[in-house]
């Protein structure tokens, strides 16, 4: 890859999905983007959110890059086209960003993004890497569910399901 950003920014779509099983997660839940890119996530089925790991987030762990801005979708109110069936945000920091999904963290409905070079930012440390904060743990079910940072270098998109 040279050093140069590309002309175009790029945005790359993720779904949110639920089966009719109960069975529900982000596809791909592992990407790679260039820093300027845009993310926009889908509700396909089911009632989602996308929120990044960060304590501003009711104080969940810090998993984003430290100078990266915090999102939260909330729930999103309807299904793919509906209005209010898509969310975007656009990444200018360079990094890994842990998210999850607040109906269905401890189902294990949780995504990453590489942001360029995933550098040692919170994203790549430890799940409980700082107990003194008394963050949130992100649950072990979801710890579980990550694509490894290896993995989305690559592949650039993984699947989990
Ligand atoms: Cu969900």
């Amino acid at each position: 890859m040279s050093g140069q950003a590309p002309a175009v920014a790029a945005t790359v779509e993720i779904k949110l999905v639920q089966t009719p099983a109960g069975d529900a997660y982000f596809d791909p839940a592992g990407v790679r983007i260039a820093a300027g890119d845009t993310v926009r996530w889908v509700q396909i089925s089911g009632f989602h959110s996308v929120t990044a790991y960060h304590p501003g987030n009711d104080n969940h762990e810090l998993r984003i890059p430290a100078s990266a801005q915090p999102w939260d979708s909330d729930i999103l109110l309807a299904d793919y086209p509906k209005r209010g069936s898509t969310f975007e945000h656009r990444f200018t920091v360079p990094g890994v960003y842990d998210y999850f999904c607040k109906p269905h963290e401890m189902a294990g409905m949780v995504g990453r993004i590489v942001v360029g070079d995933p550098g040692d930012g919170p994203g790549t440390r430890p799940f409980g890497y700082a107990p003194g904060k008394h963050w949130k743990p992100v649950p072990e079910v979801a710890q579980k569910a990550f694509p490894p940072v290896a993995e989305i270098l690559q592949k650039v998109t993984v699947h989990v399901r």
